[in-house]
């Protein structure tokens, strides 16, 4: 097996831990998305039309998706998991129908610019670039219709860093995480009993992300799930995957 993916990546973070809590061994391919852009790549286009990380690699089957890899892992790890009793199931495809409606990428970028005004410019006009280089390669792509999605991403994401008031935007989107975490049992000591399941993985991804941008402090009402999550840090899995608790720029410069 191959996971393409990226160490900054918030959805390859979700790939690796799971993959690595269900003891599924693969090669650790990682990706420059930032400047050497290999995800636009025509060889990465043919593994994932979407342009995106994480992909996996399992055989003839290729898994485009974290989602698709966090279902991947779960049947890799068949009892290990939690996922695999289906009383489980209806709660745990809600709870992962409602971390998938978060906007991350959204909060981490409007927390970056509100940290960092400058980056009000330099964001919008990096995703311009690749919309203008985007625009060029669509006479001649292949596969129009996935270059013309990826436009009009890069068109939303710079209009939701353009328009309106970046602060409310911000305060909006992370409200969905705090409506998540309200959702979470108390944990007995995994998220949904003993044993691990898909939830314990996205969760602790999340609150790994929530740490990065510095707002970790929304978990202070929560101390039970805070509690879990100082445990869930001291796995050999949690450190093997190379989860960004910090935002590591000397990484993303050295491409590493
Ligand atoms: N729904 C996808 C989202 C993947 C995604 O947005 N990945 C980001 C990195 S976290 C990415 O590849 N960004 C580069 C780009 O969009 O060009 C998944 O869950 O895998």
């Amino acid at each position: 097996m191959q996971l393409y993916n990226a160490s900054s990546s918030y959805y390859s973070m979700i790939a690796r831990l799971a993959l690595l809590e269900a003891g599924a061994n693969f090669d650790d391919r990682r990706l420059d998305i930032h400047f050497k852009k290999e995800q636009l790549s025509g060889w990465y286009r043919q593994l994932n039309p979407k342009m995106t990380v994480p992909t996996l690699i399992a055989g003839s089957d290729i898994y485009s998706d974290s989602r698709d890899i966090l279902n991947f892992a779960q049947s890799h790890a068949a009892y290990q998991w939690l996922d695999s009793d289906s009383s489980h199931e209806t709660p745990i495809r809600a709870l992962q129908d409602h971390f998938y409606a978060i906007q991350i990428e959204k909060i981490t970028f409007a927390k970056a610019m509100l940290s960092i005004p400058p980056l009000r410019y330099v964001f919008p006009s990096l995703l311009k670039k690749i919309v203008k280089q985007l625009e060029i390669e669509l006479a001649t792509a292949p596969n129009k219709s996935a270059v013309t999605e990826k436009i009009k991403l890069n068109e939303a994401r710079i209009a939701f860093f353009t328009q309106g008031t970046l602060r409310d935007k911000f305060d909006h989107e992370l409200q969905s995480v705090t409506d998540f975490l309200v959702q979470l049992p108390k944990p007995e000591p995994m998220l949904l009993g003993k044993k691990l399941s898909s939830i314990d993985v996205i969760t602790a991804t999340l609150l790994t992300r929530i740490k990065m941008i510095g707002e970790y402090g929304l978990i202070k009402n929560y101390p039970e799930i805070d509690a879990w999550f100082q445990n869930f840090q001291q796995r050999p899995t949690f450190k093997n995957a190379d989860m960004w608790l910090r935002f590591q720029p000397m990484r993303i410069f050295l491409k590493n």
